[in-house]
């Protein structure tokens, strides 16, 4: 058959939405494609043949989209993350086609409830926190603001572990999301791409002309593709999600197998294979592990190589590839992609260092996610070099050219010079993937004002005064879809009773609520749907810990990951004063209220274990206390992770948004949480101050030092002894602590985490925790004012559509990608 022929054949029909149709498909998909009779299906069976059956209407416009991205010669956008923590598919798909009533019919014609099947999708959970599920929630948006993407990361077989408690303690276990096979996925074998490691560089060329370089790696594995479409809202777009495997050269070393040497036979293999095995579980520290420079440079090389077979299949012309090309680094995991591109461009495809240089940073841009010190990526000099010799030299390269630069034409002084290298000196010489990140891209953004201020400030300090005009902010933003819609259909159904469906679109139309605030019928209605979610988020608890809580006392939530600066310590500390009080002071109004917690450690990050393990001593504690009557519940939930969150946030009355100020990049929980009409008591820090620009100071209770008075602590002669000394409440229920109160077993247990309080306290928990406890005195003064508590948990649902990352991914295609 030749060529026209095959292009001149009509597509198939795009598939139908009558429910008929869909149950007649899913019957045919049970018996063809999974072998099973409707009689003897299981429930998982029933779940793979609905996703096959909705895939294919995916499908259609997936194509669609391909085919109108090419035909129109539009600039793709590709976004490069470590990390894609995406949660389950089926509702969001089913959602966003506009299929849900027709899916439920046609499985319920058939006897199956789609609830049930939907639950037994396990959870993608190919990042550990906000930058995974940011990137997710982009990857939504760019396909509703109908930008042409590919997502391009690793395809994990093992997502972040599974957590369980043990006495309190938690303990990882592996992950297996892809036990039961994955069936949104397409393996591309076609797109495979060898990627390098280690060996040498060779020098070509005579003496007269310009060197050419060839790497010769010592070590090759092969990436390959697995593709998943990502459907925007209306399905006006279908995206994908490019995750690579890892597969050896040889799968067998036969020789060595039929010497006798099974285990050795497969070394290469394993070897391979390891790229792709697991996310490193740390959040926020480097991991400081070869594999995991070998997994970030792995995915970045198989990606430009894609992205540039798929350039010039359709340019033919690289010097068109900031044209048609932008490259988004999430955080600097992908950024040894800037060395990986300038080689292919001038190993493989002979252009001048120059040339390439000046294609490359007009292609990339880059976000930074934090400012912590220990959490910028470094990688030591002789590991960089072994592993990837010809980047080095590119990193030097690109060095000489900044700083002879920085020192000719601006006289920058060798002190100036030290912190602009890519070259860490002081000690062990590292790469500083930061700096290479920022010099190799036109942009460098934040994710919130405050946090792109304190970038200007601090890390980027050096690099923002010799090139002003490159760091920029894009404040986060999360789905509406996911986060409103899915999440909490009940709140979506009175939303759309009341202001009609325009917000469903445009989350900022969300803003026609405001005039409901005061309503007393629609707070009526708003607080009846609060109460069933938290029925819902009951009954979990009950049913998955055996623990009773009240649905009419206040819903006290904070989930995220576990970490000092995000002080879930302050929380707990709190609990144990206000249960000290209660004792006390039997006789008071007490406002019943359920604190309920969610998260997971890095495996390796003893304190906030450790702190994991106080919330759960604390709440046996409490819970068990019958002088507490009730008054004060603790719940450490375990195994957090989206789906858990999808019903946790619905449920909150009040969102836990209380890191030390300056140390929270932007958050992205608080914007869910508020969204969904819970009151947040928060700090001043990352999005949170943007949050009260929009929701109104009188609509969020904020308490705490801001960024400024931290740094000035910090430099100044901070005393966090004398602060507990003269807080009698805080020093009481330290001390409880310390004593072993909650830990009978080991008195000695929580002795280190409570001296470290008393001796540096680095987040400020003794500084803030009097403000937070009269905060915490005065939510549940607001409580106790039913009108007053819902005008303005509605005032927040009404304001906070700014925040919908259809409006971030606007802003970064407009500003920094020139694209859709
Ligand atoms: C988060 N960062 C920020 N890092 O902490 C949060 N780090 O404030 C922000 O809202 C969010 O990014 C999105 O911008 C992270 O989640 C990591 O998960 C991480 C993972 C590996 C290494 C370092």
């Amino acid at each position: 058959m030749n060529t026209s022929s095959k292009a001149d054949l009509p597509p198939p029909a795009p598939r139908t939405y009558d429910p008929d149709v869909l149950a007649k498909e899913i019957i045919e998909r049970l018996t063809y494609r999974i072998g099973k009779d409707a009689k003897v299906a299981k429930p998982h069976d029933w779940l793979t043949a609905t996703i096959l059956v909705i895939r294919d209407r995916i499908i259609d416009k997936w194509m669609e989209s391909t085919r109108k991205t090419y035909e129109t010669s539009a600039k793709r956008v590709y976004y490069l993350s470590l990390e894609f923590l995406i949660g389950r598919l089926l509702r969001d798909a089913i959602s966003n086609l506009g299929l849900m009533n027709e899916i439920r019919d046609a499985l319920s014609s058939l006897g199956v409830d789609l609830i049930d099947i939907a639950g037994l999708e396990p959870d993608a959970a190919l990042g550990n926190g906000g930058l995974g599920r940011l990137a997710a929630c982009f990857m939504e948006s760019m396909a509703t603001v109908d930008i042409p993407a590919y997502g391009y990361g690793i395809r994990y077989m093992h997502g972040l572990f599974r957590q369980e408690m043990a006495e309190g303690w938690q303990v990882e276990l592996p992950e297996t999301w892809l036990a039961h096979g994955n069936p949104w996925e397409f393996e591309r074998r076609e797109s495979s791409y060898e990627v390098g490691f280690g060996g040498s560089v060779e020098t070509l060329g005579g003496y007269d002309e310009a060197p050419r370089f060839v790497w010769k790696p010592a070590e090759r594995v092969i990436a390959t593709a697995y593709d998943t479409p990502v459907v925007g809202w209306r399905a006006n777009r279908v995206n994908t999600l490019r995750l690579w495997t890892a597969r050896p050269i040889d799968p067998i070393l036969l020789d060595a197998f039929n010497a006798g040497d099974h285990i050795g036979a497969l070394r290469e293999s394993n070897k391979a294979e390891a790229l792709a095995r697991v996310l490193y579980p740390a959040d926020a520290t480097p991991a400081g592990q070869e594999l995991r420079l070998r997994q970030e440079f792995f995915f970045s090389s198989a990606s430009l190589q894609d992205i540039l077979r798929r350039h010039m299949q359709q340019y033919n012309d690289l010097r068109l590839l900031p044209d048609k090309v932008s490259i988004q680094l999430n955080d600097t995991h992908p950024a040894v992609s800037i060395a990986e591109l300038i080689r292919l461009l001038c190993d493989i495809h002979g252009l001048d260092f120059d040339t390439a240089w000046d294609i490359t940073r007009r292609t990339f841009s880059y976000t930074n996610h934090t400012l912590l010190p220990e959490a910028l990526e470094s990688w030591p000099v002789p590991l960089f070099e072994r592993l990837l010799p010809r980047h080095m030299q590119i990193v030097y390269a690109i060095n000489a050219k900044i700083l002879i630069e920085a020192r000719k034409e601006r006289g920058l002084s060798d002190d100036e010079i030290r912190k602009i290298s890519l070259i860490e000196e002081s000690g062990e010489r590292r790469v500083r993937m930061g700096n290479l990140a920022f010099v190799g891209s036109h942009s460098t953004n934040g994710v919130s004002a405050l946090h792109t201020d304190l970038m200007k400030e601090t890390v980027f300090a050096d690099l923002h005064k010799l090139y002003p005009d490159r760091i920029n902010n894009k404040t986060n933003g999360i789905t509406p879809r996911r986060w409103l819609m899915q999440c909490n259909p009940r709140l979506t159904a009175l939303l759309r009773e009341t202001i009609g469906d325009a917000f469903m679109d445009n989350a900022e139309a969300l803003q026609a609520l405001d005039r409901y605030a005061d309503d007393p019928q629609f707070q009526g209605h708003f607080s009846q749907v609060k109460r069933d979610n938290k029925v819902r988020l009951a009954n979990l608890v009950a049913q998955r810990m055996g623990i009773r809580i009240d649905p009419s006392a206040i819903f006290d939530i904070q989930i995220k990951r576990i970490h000092e600066y995000k002080r879930q310590l302050l929380n707990i500390i709190e609990a144990v004063a206000l249960y000290d009080q209660i004792r006390s002071h039997p006789e008071r109004d007490w406002v019943p209220r359920v604190k309920l917690f969610a998260g997971k450690a890095a495996p390796s990050y003893h304190n906030a274990k450790l702190i994991i393990k106080l919330a759960n001593d604390v709440a046996r504690v409490i819970n068990n206390d019958p002088a507490v009557r009730g008054l004060l519940k603790v719940v450490f939930i375990p195994n957090y992770n989206v789906s858990l969150a999808e019903i946790m946030v619905p449920a909150a009355d009040l969102s836990e948004q209380i890191s030390t100020a300056g140390m929270e990049a932007s958050g992205t929980g608080n914007m869910k949480f508020a969204l969904n009409g819970a009151l947040t008591i928060g700090t001043l820090d990352g999005a949170n101050v943007e949050m009260r620009d929009w929701v109104g100071e009188e609509n969020m209770v904020i308490f705490g030092m801001t960024a400024e008075q931290v740094a000035e602590a910090r430099a100044g002669e901070y005393n966090p002894r004398a602060i507990i000394e003269g807080s009698s409440e805080l020093s009481q229920a330290l001390s409880a602590i310390a004593s072993g109160v909650f830990s009978p077993d080991d008195r000695n247990r929580f002795e280190s985490l409570v001296e470290g309080l008393y001796s540096h306290d680095w987040f400020m928990v003794a500084a803030d925790f009097d403000a937070y406890a009269k905060a915490q005195r005065d939510v549940d003064a607001l409580w106790l004012d039913s009108a007053a508590w819902y005008s303005r948990t509605i005032r927040n649902t009404a304001r906070m559509g700014w925040f919908s990352s259809d409006r971030a991914i606007r802003q970064y295609a407009k500003d920094i990608w020139r694209a859709g």
